[in-house]
């Protein structure tokens, strides 16, 4: 009886999604808040941020990958016309390599960014649709995976690109589900294209998440300052330090808020006090680094079968075609 009616009085925000995954975060031991709650207005400008920082070696690599070999992708696409869909497509800012190959080829492609921010998505198609004639922009404001639904394909073959290392932001078994949903919903032998970064010299990782201008903190910081304006909180960002660390043992980047005293933050909307040991942290992310057989062991148990594989000449970032099975 006294459990009921503590979940009957429960505020209501706890059943909106962040402030169900804020309450769920902050009373879990240890504390954690999920990476999705990054990405408000300032935080994807944060990271559009980060892409560009001379540390953060992802984006440019990866880049540098789509423009060397995106020709070669397609070949190995088969004869086959192809339907691009890219899941978290954001600004679509390096597709535009592989759309023009396509394009190149085929002579017009059907493009379908997939992705929850509609103003991104609206950046993208207006950029495409100006830069490169030939592709068709159909845009759908969707989580990722559930966009896959419905994409009328007029029999083309599918490619589905998850690049830029998104899928290193789950937890193996997650990014496992991930991709089980996007072959669920694909048909055999369309194809999957996706962009991982490669475990490396620890020092490199740790610069890319540690950059001298401070960016990727401010990142993580803002995820406090989302939690101040949405849920009323009174966390002051100045009073946690950022912390990036490499975990050889898991493979990944983490990535933290540490508290500097101990101080105790009130969240009204939540009717919550969180209470915070000096040093106690909250763990706002993973960022997983692979290696080819790491990453072919998630692929393979999801149901897709690897062909073929692009890589820089530093082999710090891999691009992996793999076929629907
Ligand atoms: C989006 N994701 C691939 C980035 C990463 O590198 O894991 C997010 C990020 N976090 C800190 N810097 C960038």
């Amino acid at each position: 009886m006294h459990i009921l009616s503590s979940v009957l009085t429960l505020p209501e925000a706890v059943s909106t999604p962040v402030g169900a995954e804020v309450y769920r975060g902050l009373t879990s031991m240890p504390k954690q808040l999920s990476p999705w709650l990054f990405y408000d207005e300032t935080g994807s400008r944060l990271f559009e941020e980060i892409t560009r920082l001379p540390e953060y070696y992802l984006t440019r690599t990866e880049r540098g990958i789509f423009a060397r070999y995106a020709d070669e992708m397609l070949e190995s696409a088969g004869h086959r016309r192809v339907t691009i869909i890219e899941l978290g497509a954001g600004t679509a800012s390096k597709t535009g390599l592989l759309l023009r190959a396509a394009v190149g080829r085929q002579g017009a492609v059907d493009y379908v960014p997939i992705d929850v921010s509609e103003t991104a998505l609206t950046a993208a198609q207006e950029h495409i649709e100006a830069g490169i004639p030939g592709v068709s922009v159909a845009p759908r404001v969707a989580d990722y995976t559930k966009g896959i639904d419905e994409i009328p394909t007029a029999g083309q073959r599918r490619m589905v690109l998850y690049i830029g290392s998104s899928i290193g932001n789950f937890e193996p078994p997650d990014a496992v589900k991930v991709l089980r949903e996007v072959r669920r919903r694909l048909a055999p032998g369309d194809l999957l294209l996706l962009g991982v970064d490669h475990v490396k010299d620890r020092r490199i990782l740790w610069r890319a998440y540690n950059d001298a201008a401070g960016v990727t903190e401010a990142f993580n910081k803002n995820m406090l300052v989302r939690v101040n304006r949405e849920l009323g909180a009174g966390f002051n960002p100045r009073l946690f330090q950022h912390r990036a660390i490499w975990n050889a043992v898991h493979s990944r980047m983490e990535i933290y808020l540490k508290s500097l005293i101990g101080q105790r933050v009130s969240i009204p909307a939540l009717d919550l006090e969180a209470e915070f040991a000096e040093g106690e942290s909250i763990h706002t992310e993973n960022s997983y680094k692979f290696t080819a057989e790491s990453i072919a062991a998630i692929v393979e148990r999801a149901g897709f079968s690897i062909t073929q594989s692009w890589t820089d000449e530093r082999e710090w970032f891999g691009v992996y075609l793999a076929a629907r099975l």
